[in-house]
C-alpha cells in the first residue's frame, strides 16, 4: 500500500507531479500549503485585507473559498447568474448551499434581473461569441462588486491546468498583449481591485479531490457553452504531455513566470494609463462608454 509522504499512514491520493502520495488530512494540509505559498510568493493578499471570491459553484471556486476561510481570511463570495439554463440554476444552487453551510456571505448578481439580458440570447443579439460576452461581464461585474463593497482583492479559482492551457494558447499565437496580463496577480490600480489566482500551484484533479474529501458539493457538468472551446483542446494536449512526463505543466507555467513574463508586461501596463470613467457607469475605460455598457445596449435592443 502506498504510504502518505508526510505521516506514513495509508495514502488516498497520489500526485505524480510532486512524486508524492498523501492521506486525507495531509492532502488537505498540502492544498492549504500550496495556497499559502502562492499568496506569500506573489504577495496576493495582505493581512487585514477583504477578499471577494468569484464563485461559480464549481470545484475550483468553492475549494478556494473553503481554503481561504479555513486560513482565516475575511472572504465573501460573489456569484454571477449568467442565465445559461440548468447549468446556471445548478451552479447558483451549489454556490448558495456552500455559503449557507459555512454561514458565509454571498453577493448575488443576476444578468437577467439586473441588466436585462442573459448570455445565450444577449451574446447573439450583440453578435459576440458567448464566452467573450460572458468573460467581459464577469470581469466588469466582479470589479464593480469589489469596488462597491469595499473589497481589496478579487480572487478567482483558476488552477494550474487552466493557467497552463491559457498560456499554451497564447504562446501558440504569440498573443503578446494577453501574455503581458497572464500573471497570478494583477495589481489594483486606476480604479480596479487587485486580482489574484491563489490556486495556480494546484491542479484540476487535486481540486476535485479536495472537494470530495471535504464533503463540498459542486457542479460537475461543464458549462454547455464551453463546447468547441479551444481551451479544452489545449488542456487535452497538455494532459497527454503531462502523462508522459509529470511536472511538464508546472515547469511550463512557472518557467514562463520566472523567465519570460517580464518581457511582455510593459505593453500591458502602457495600455492601462489612458483610462477615464465610463460616461454611463463610471468604470475605468479607454473609450467614452465602457465595453460592458456597450454590451448591455447591444444585448438588450
Ligand atoms: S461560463 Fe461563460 Fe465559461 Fe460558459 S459562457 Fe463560456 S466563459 S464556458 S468559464
Ligand atoms: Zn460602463
Amino acid at each position: 500500500m502506498t504510504k502518505c509522504r508526510r505521516c506514513k499512514g495509508p495514502a488516498v491520493i497520489d500526485i505524480r507531479r510532486h512524486n508524492a502520495a498523501f492521506c486525507t488530512d495531509c492532502f488537505l494540509h498540502h492544498c492549504r500549503e500550496q495556497v499559502r505559498k502562492s499568496i506569500h510568493d506573489f504577495r496576493m493578499i495582505a493581512e487585514g485585507e477583504r477578499v471577494l471570491v468569484a464563485v461559480s459553484g464549481g470545484k475550483d471556486s468553492l475549494a478556494l473559498w473553503d481554503i481561504l476561510l479555513d486560513m482565516g481570511y475575511d472572504a465573501d463570495g460573489v456569484y454571477l447568474g449568467l442565465g445559461i439554463g440548468d447549468y446556471s440554476n445548478e451552479s447558483h444552487r451549489m454556490s448558495r448551499a456552500y455559503a449557507d453551510k459555512r454561514g458565509a456571505k454571498l453577493v448575488e448578481i443576476e444578468l437577467r434581473d439586473d441588466f436585462g439580458f442573459d448570455i445565450p440570447t444577449g451574446s447573439k443579439a450583440a453578435r459576440r461569441v458567448p464566452c467573450s460576452a460572458c468573460g467581459l461581464s464577469k470581469r466588469h461585474l466582479f470589479n464593480k462588486a469589489a469596488i462597491d463593497g469595499g473589497y481589496d482583492v478579487v480572487a478567482t479559482g483558476h488552477n494550474l491546468d487552466d493557467e497552463a492551457a491559457v498560456l499554451f494558447g497564447n504562446v501558440l499565437r504569440w498573443a503578446t498583449d494577453y501574455l503581458g496580463r497572464q500573471l497570478p496577480v494583477l495589481p489594483g490600480e486606476h480604479g480596479f481591485p487587485r486580482k489574484v489566482k491563489p490556486l495556480v500551484r494546484l491542479g484540476e484533479r487535486e481540486m476535485a479531490a479536495y472537494c470530495v474529501l471535504r464533503g463540498i458539493d459542486y457542479i460537475v457538468e461543464e458549462c454547455p457553452m464551453a463546447e468547441g472551446n479551444k481551451h479544452l483542446g489545449y488542456k487535452e494536449a497538455l494532459n497527454a504531455i503531462e502523462e508522459q512526463s509529470p511536472g511538464s505543466k508546472a515547469a511550463f507555467y512557472f518557467g514562463f513566470l520566472d523567465r519570460a513574463s517580464a518581457m511582455f508586461t510593459p505593453q500591458a501596463v502602457a495600455e492601462r494609463v489612458d483610462l477615464k470613467p465610463c460616461s454611463s457607469c463610471g468604470a475605468p475605460t479607454t473609450g467614452d462608454v465602457c465595453a460592458f455598457c456597450n454590451l448591455v445596449v447591444k444585448a438588450t435592443r
